[in-house]
């Protein structure tokens, strides 16, 4: 099994449901057979990040969203398939934006691109890609044009973020929607793969979307909430991450906005920052409450996770609605 878990460890409802574990050890080994090339030195890339770890909640929201045809019995061979796809579209598109974030660290081990080099990283990301597309497309052309679908919104949302990059003005509504492209959309992707292989009715099929999207967005504003709070060996990646990018999430958004706002910071933003110009940052942006303030949003997107699927009588639902109700639990507030 991975090594790598990283931070957010509230997922453990969704990731230790009864029979998961074995799910994802499926899941492991079809995604092992998956990203194996017929170049030994190719495969060095292709693996990387599969050793590496990381927390496998979007296998594990197709496998629950299955798990709602088989009353909790183990899911298709199907269903495990569409789990190892979305999994590849998420390792391929941190191969890609590690390259573009110049990024030494990632899931406590040397990034694709500092071991291999740029140009390497991008033809194994794409390798990546490739396979999710191969196995979608054996899945069915909905699948497949799903998961497309999906790679394009990524593709979107992270040229949106790419647009505001060192933008201190950057407000909610763009930040929203580029998160909504770069995060929610494949977990979104995750729960409707999961809930059409296994062949769900239509009205399931949509609630578990409209969970996974919901969730999604809760996820990565967490996410950017412990690029401000959280340590570099809680994170596997240097801390502070997104400021250093220019990358204004919502904690900095808020902050930025406060009453009396924040001028340091304000003075600090629009420009690359130096180690200790981060370290200052992340104290101004947990210093006024814009933490809590994001945490109140993460948590309204979990709500109305838990509102899509409470109608739904099926295993896995109330798992996953655990995990929404819990997922900010351990998050430390500014
Ligand atoms: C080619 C698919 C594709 C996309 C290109 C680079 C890019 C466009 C999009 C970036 C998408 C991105 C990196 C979003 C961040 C999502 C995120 C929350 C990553 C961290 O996920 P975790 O915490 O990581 O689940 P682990 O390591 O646990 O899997």
């Amino acid at each position: 099994m991975p090594g790598y878990r990283g931070p957010v460890a509230v997922l453990a409802p969704l990731l230790q449901l009864p029979g998961m574990a074995g799910e994802l050890r499926r899941v492991e080994v079809a995604l092992r057979q998956a990203v194996v090339t017929n170049d030994p030195f190719f495969t060095q890339m292709t693996t990387h990040l599969v050793e590496a770890g990381g927390k496998r909640w979007r296998p594990a929201l197709a496998v629950a969203a299955g798990s709602c045809a088989t009353g909790g019995a183990p899911v298709s061979d199907e269903v495990v398939l569409g789990a190892v796809a979305v999994e590849l579209v998420h390792l391929g598109s941190l191969y890609h934006d590690d390259v573009m974030d110049e990024a030494d660290t990632r899931r406590g081990v040397e990034s694709v691109n500092a071991r291999f080099g740029n140009l390497r990283a991008i033809l194994a990301g794409d390798f990546l890609l490739a396979k999710a597309s191969e196995i979608a497309a054996s899945l069915g052309t909905e699948v497949a044009a799903l998961l497309a679908a999906t790679i394009g919104d990524m593709c979107a949302g992270q040229v949106r973020e790419l647009q505001t990059a060192y933008n201190a003005g950057r407000n909610e509504e763009d930040y929203l929607r580029a998160i909504d492209g770069k995060t929610a959309s494949l977990a979104a992707s995750s729960c409707r793969i999961g809930a059409l292989v296994a062949g769900l009715p239509r009205p399931q099929v949509e609630a578990l979307t409209a969970f996974g999207q919901r969730f999604g967005m809760a996820f990565q504003i967490v996410d950017d909430i412990l690029d401000v709070v959280a340590t570099d060996e809680q994170l596997g990646k240097p801390a502070g991450n997104d400021l250093a990018e220019g990358v204004y999430t919502l904690p900095v958004i808020r902050a930025l906005a406060s009453p009396g706002g924040s001028p340091e910071l304000a003075g600090l933003l629009g420009r690359p920052l130096q180690a200790d110009e981060i370290r200052q940052a992340r104290t101004l942006v947990r210093a006024d409450g814009a933490v809590s303030g994001a945490l109140v949003v993460a948590r309204s997107y979990c709500e109305e996770a838990v509102a899509s699927v409470a109608h739904l009588d099926c295993a896995g639902v109330p798992d996953l609605i655990d995990t929404a109700q819990r997922l900010l639990d351990t998050v430390p507030t500014g």
